[in-house]
C-alpha cells in the first residue's frame, strides 16, 4: 500500500511550489472501464481523441454541468492538463513531485503517458516522485482517472446495480447507505513542488505542559543518499527564536511557554509556534528546510472527562460537512472562511469532521483559532466488517493519522460513524481498529458516533469516549416534543452506565425549510427545530450535573447534498445555516445558549 503526501507543501529556500489547480479538460468514460485505455486516452491531449468540457480543480464534477448523467455518472472520469517543469529545477538537481490533496474516490495518474501512481480512498492525500517522468523547459502532459465507485470493501461502502432495459445492460447505478451526496473528482489543490535531493520527509510533533513549562517533542526523519546533520529552531508568534537544537529527534523546553486554548477559553486562544526545521551538509550548508505550526497543549482524559492543559472542557459544536453549491465537495477558501466566521459568531469551540477527513488547510484554521475538532475517518454506516474492509478502514486511518498528528486543533480521532455495530463482527472489528489507531497515537482519545442502542452495541468497549447519535423527536416521536429531555438524559446516562466512559451526544436534529414557519410548531418548521433544541438543552443542562457529559453536536452546521430520496428535500435540512450560510432562527437560538455556556467555562 502507498503511503505519501504526509507534510503539507509549502515553497522554502529549498522548495518550490506550483498549484495545478484551475479549468482541465474532462470526459466520462464510457460504462466499458478498459474503453480510454485501450484507446490511448492518457497517450495524448484528451482533446484529441474525442469531445471534452471543462472542468474546474478543485471540484466535484456533478454539478458544474446541465445533465443529469454528468451528475449520476458510474465509473471512471478522464481529466488532463499541461504543465510546465522550470529548467531550473533541474539543474539544481531537484526532486519532482506531484501531489494530489484528494480525489474521490480512486485515481491513476499518467504523466507523459507513463502510468505514475494509483491511490484508493478519497479525502487523504498521496504524492509521487516524477523526476524521471518529466521533460524540463516545456509542457508535460498530466493525466488523471478518476473512480467512483463504491463497493463492500471501498471506504465508505456502497453497492453498484446493473440497469437493464430489456437484455441490454445500459447503465450502472450507485446506491449506498449515508446520507450523503457521493461527490466525486479532483476534490482538493494538486500541487508540482520540488525539494533537493536529501530531503525532509516528514516531522513528527508532541507536546507536553509542566506548570509554565512547555516541551516540544519532535523528530525530523529525512530521505536521500548520504546523511545530513539537523538544526530545529522554535519562533514565537512574532517571529523571536525561543530556542533551538542541533539533534534529529529531541525535547525542546520553552520556559513561561504560550499554551494553545481553545476559543473563548482564553483570551489569546490557538497560540502557534513555528518550528523550523532544516538539514545541514558537511559544510554547513543547508540542504533542506520546512516550517511547522506548533501548538503547545495537552489532552487527557478520565472516564468522566476530558481535559486540554489539565483544564475540563466542555465540547460545543457541530457535525458539518464539505458541501457547497456548484462545487460540492470542492475545496474553496471562500466557504470555510465564512464557515470558520460563523462557527466563531456562534460561539462553538468544537466541530467533528463528519464523515471523513476535510482539506487541510480547514485544520490550518482551526488550529489558529481554537477550535478543537474531532476528526473522522471516512468509513461511515461500517458494515459486513470483511477482512478486505478492515484492511482497508485501517490504512484510511493510517494514513489520516501521518496526516493529521501534528494539529494541536485534533483533539479526538473518530473510528467511524454509525458502525453497525450491533453485529456479532462488530466486537472483534474495531477492537483491531482501536488497536491499529493506538498503534499510531497514544496522545488522543478515539470514539464512534454510535447509532446503536447501548444494549445493543458491541464497539464502545474499544473506545475512550462513547459518542451517540439520537433523532429523538424526528426519526423517532416525529413531531412530539414531550419525552425529549427524558429519553436523552436516560439514554445517555445509560451509555455511561454500560461503559463507564465520558458521554457526547454527536447528533442530534430536525430537518428544517428555512423560512417555512408554523406555530403552533410543525415538523419542517423553524419553531420546531428551536424548540426540539430547547428539550435537548434542558437534557444537557441535567446531564452535566452529572458529571459525565462532555459534549454536544448539533447535526448539522449546514444544509448539505445527499441522494434522491422522499425524505430529502433537495438535500438533509438540518442545517442551523442553510447551504449559502444564512442563519435559520435555530443559529440564533443556539448562539444563545454556545455563548452563555462559554462564559460560564
Ligand atoms: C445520521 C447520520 C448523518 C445523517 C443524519 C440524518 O445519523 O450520521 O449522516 O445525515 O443522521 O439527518 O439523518
Amino acid at each position: 500500500t502507498f503511503i505519501g503526501g504526509t507534510l503539507y507543501p509549502q515553497a522554502s529556500e529549498t522548495r518550490d511550489l506550483k498549484r495545478l489547480d484551475g479549468i482541465w479538460k474532462f470526459r466520462k468514460s464510457p460504462t466499458d472501464p478498459e474503453y480510454g485505455q485501450r484507446n490511448g486516452w492518457y497517450e495524448q491531449d484528451l482533446e484529441k481523441t474525442g469531445p471534452v468540457i471543462d472542468m474546474p480543480v478543485p471540484s466535484s464534477y456533478n454539478d458544474v454541468g446541465e445533465d443529469p448523467s454528468l451528475r449520476d455518472h458510474v465509473g471512471l472520469v478522464w481529466y488532463d492538463r499541461r504543465f510546465y517543469v522550470p529548467g531550473w529545477w533541474q539543474t539544481t538537481g531537484q526532486r519532482v513531485w506531484l501531489r494530489f490533496s484528494s480525489v474521490q474516490y480512486a485515481a491513476l495518474v499518467y504523466v507523459n503517458g507513463q502510468a505514475a501512481t494509483y491511490h484508493e480512498i478519497g479525502h487523504l492525500p498521496f504524492e509521487v516522485e516524477i523526476t524521471d517522468m518529466v521533460s524540463y523547459n516545456t509542457s508535460n502532459l498530466l493525466t488523471v482517472v478518476v473512480d467512483n465507485t463504491l463497493l463492500s470493501d471501498t471506504v465508505p461502502q456502497g453497492i453498484i446495480k446493473d440497469i437493464f432495459v430489456g437484455n441490454n445492460k445500459i447503465r450502472q447505478e450507485q446506491t449506498y447507505t449515508f446520507d450523503f451526496f457521493n461527490y466525486a473528482g479532483i476534490h482538493r489543490s494538486v500541487f508540482l513542488y520540488s525539494t533537493p535531493q536529501i530531503y525532509i520527509d516528514d516531522v513528527i510533533v508532541n507536546t507536553d505542559i509542566q506548570g509554565l513549562t512547555g516541551f516540544v517533542v519532535y523528530n525530523v526523519t529525512y530521505k536521500g543518499n548520504s546523511r545530513a546533520q539537523c538544526f530545529v529552531q522554535l519562533y514565537d508568534k512574532v517571529g523571536n527564536q525561543v530556542t533551538a537544537a542541533n539533534e534529529c529527534a529531541g525535547l525542546l523546553e520553552i520556559g513561561n511557554a504560550n499554551f494553545w486554548w481553545p476559543y473563548l477559553m482564553h483570551p489569546e486562544p490557538g497560540y502557534l509556534y513555528t518550528l523550523k526545521t532544516s538539514l545541514i551538509g558537511s559544510l554547513g550548508e543547508i540542504i533542506d528546510t520546512y516550517s511547522l505550526k506548533v501548538g503547545i497543549r495537552t489532552v487527557t482524559w478520565t472516564n468522566t472527562s476530558i481535559y486540554i492543559n489539565d483544564k475540563p472542557i466542555y465540547l460545543r459544536g457541530f457535525g458539518m460537512h464539505e458541501d457547497s453549491d456548484l462545487r460540492g465537495k470542492g475545496w474553496d477558501p471562500v466557504l470555510w472562511v465564512k464557515n470558520f466566521n460563523l462557527i466563531k459568531w456562534i460561539g462553538a469551540n468544537a466541530f467533528r469532521t463528519s464523515h471523513y477527513p476535510y482539506a487541510e488547510e480547514i485544520y490550518q484554521l482551526a488550529d489558529e483559532h481554537g477550535i478543537m475538532v474531532i476528526d473522522e475517518c471516512p468509513s461511515v454506516d461500517t458494515d459486513i466488517f470483511s477482512d478486505s474492509l478492515l484492511e482497508k478502514h485501517k490504512q484510511s486511518l493510517t494514513e489520516l493519522i501521518r496526516r493529521d498528528k501534528n494539529h494541536a486543533s485534533v483533539i479526538m480521532w473518530s473510528i467511524s460513524n454509525e458502525p453497525r455495530s450491533a453485529n456479532i463482527r462488530a466486537d472483534a472489528y474495531f477492537q483491531k481498529v482501536a488497536k491499529h489507531v493506538k498503534s499510531m497515537d497514544l496522545s488522543r482519545p478515539i470514539t464512534i458516533a454510535i447509532a446503536q442502542s447501548h444494549i445493543a452495541d458491541r464497539a464502545g468497549q474499544h473506545l475512550d469516549v462513547i459518542s451517540f447519535n439520537r433523532y429523538n423527536g424526528w426519526y423517532s416521536n416525529t413531531g412530539s416534543l414531550l419525552n425529549i429531555a427524558s429519553n436523552v438524559a436516560d439514554e445517555a446516562t445509560a451509555f455511561n452506565i454500560r461503559y463507564n466512559k465520558p458521554i457526547i451526544m454527536m447528533e442530534y436534529g430536525a430537518d428544517t425549510i428555512a423560512g417555512l414557519h408554523l406555530l403552533p410548531e410543525y415538523v419542517w418548521s423553524e419553531e420546531y427545530q428551536v424548540a426540539l433544541m430547547s428539550e435537548h438543552f434542558k437534557a444537557f443542562d441535567r446531564l452535566r450535573q452529572a458529571g459525565f457529559f462532555v459534549g454536544e453536536f448539533i447535526w448539522n452546521f449546514a444544509d448539505f447534498k445527499t441522494a434522491q430520496t422522499i425524505t430529502r428535500v433537495g438535500g438533509n435540512k438540518k442545517g442551523i445555516f442553510t447551504r449559502s450560510r444564512q442563519p435559520k432562527a435555530s443559529a440564533h437560538h443556539l448562539r444563545e445558549r454556545y455563548l452563555a455556556l462559554a462564559a460560564a467555562d
